[in-house]
């Protein structure tokens, strides 16, 4: 199968961090869909990363869907509950954790724009659901190794790539002294193979 991924996008991040913790081999394609000659819209209507296309021709985005369709290859470890409700609460921590990301990168994408274009009132709007949605994943992380279970998880990991998008793009947001439990769940994560090598490039 072949990722179309941007080496800096945290969503195709947290789709190849799936495919290393489950060792799936994979074409990994960067593509920005911000350039003029990128193939992603062929592909995503969209126009957005992640995009995967099976070894069978078929295309799955976005990222959410992308890593359900990697849940059906049977590779272990297996990142989504069987039972159907235990499944429905790692994917809201999933959709909770994309939701945080989704918050930053808006807010990261207005504060780009020009004096004068630029809405302080749109980014603090952001980074308001930025503070309330990893309050609420404190609440989930404290006292337990990872967020669901015994063992890491889908929702785990979308923390960690929004925690680390946070880390990345926004260095003066200290959350890690008011978020202890996330802190430390960060900690576990970034030190996996599966983050150190998808780490994005500076820039
Ligand atoms: N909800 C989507 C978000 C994907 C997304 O926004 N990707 C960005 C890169 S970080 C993108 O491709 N943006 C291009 C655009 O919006 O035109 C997912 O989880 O896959």
């Amino acid at each position: 199968m072949k990722l179309f991924a941007s080496l800096t996008s945290p969503y195709a991040r947290k789709i190849r961090i799936l495919l290393a913790e489950k060792g799936l081999p994979f074409e990994l394609v960067v593509d920005s869909p911000w350039e003029a000659n990128t193939r992603v819209p062929e592909l995503n209507p969209l126009g957005k990363v992640p995009a995967l296309v099976t070894d069978g021709g078929e295309v799955f985005f976005d990222s959410p869907v992308v890593a359900g369709y990697l849940e059906t290859l049977n590779a272990a470890p297996h990142l989504l509950p069987h039972d159907p409700l235990e499944r429905v609460r790692v994917r809201q921590s999933e959709a909770l954790a994309d939701g945080v990301t989704d918050a930053a990168v808006t807010a990261l994408l207005e504060s780009r724009r020009p004096d004068g274009q630029r809405s302080e009132e749109v980014i603090a709007r952001q980074m308001d659901k930025v503070e309330r949605g990893l309050a609420e994943l404190e609440r989930r992380a404290a006292g337990r190794n990872w967020l669901h279970g015994d063992s890491i998880s889908l929702g785990d990991i979308a923390v960690g790539v929004a925690l680390a998008y946070l880390e990345l793009r926004f260095p003066q947001y200290a959350w890690r002294a008011t978020h202890p439990a996330l802190s430390a769940l960060g900690e576990r994560l970034f030190a996996r193979a599966s983050f150190v090598d998808t780490r994005p490039p500076v820039g």
